[in-house]
């Protein structure tokens, strides 16, 4: 079982740990192919690695090569909602984890995406508990 992660990068980075939890939880599943967004030195700004292209070409083949897309979606960000849009193209199962909020709308592109598993949830245990039913329901034949 492959499994991308997705998570906002330039978009900011409020929600690393918070990523890196997730990461580390969805390792109980399968490989996840993006560890790197939950690496807490990995900043908006940084731009000491590989050029755009590169990060872009070497992401969608890892996109394309993903059995499920998890996106973290509450930090708003273009990477992700284009991941998003690429993976469901593609026919990929998606499971977005949204955390609602005051002043927090999620975009009516994910949120009326009927191929897009939508989830909302407050705490990393309850995340913890989604995925589980999540990747039950969808992947584990009992
Ligand atoms: C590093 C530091 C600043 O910018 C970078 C770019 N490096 C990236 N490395 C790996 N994946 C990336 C990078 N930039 C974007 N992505 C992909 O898009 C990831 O898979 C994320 O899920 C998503 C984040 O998009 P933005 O728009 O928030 O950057």
């Amino acid at each position: 079982m492959k499994i991308y992660f997705a998570g906002s990068i330039r978009g900011g980075r409020n929600d690393a740990s918070l990523y890196r939890e997730i990461i580390d939880f969805l390792r109980n599943f399968g490989e996840v192919l993006t560890e790197h967004i939950g690496d807490l030195n990995l900043t908006e700004i940084g731009d000491d690695g590989p050029d755009d292209r590169f990060i872009h070409d070497r992401d969608l083949e890892w996109l394309q090569s993903a059995d499920v897309l998890v996106a973290e979606v509450t930090q708003v960000s273009m990477g992700v909602g284009y991941e998003i849009g690429r993976a469901v193209e593609s026919g990929k199962k998606v499971l977005c984890l949204f955390r609602p909020g005051e002043n927090r709308k999620l975009s009516a592109m994910i949120a009326g995406c009927s191929k897009i598993d939508l989830v909302k949830y407050q705490s990393f245990s309850e995340a913890k508990t989604i995925i589980t039913d999540y990747f039950k329901r969808n992947f584990i034949s009992s």
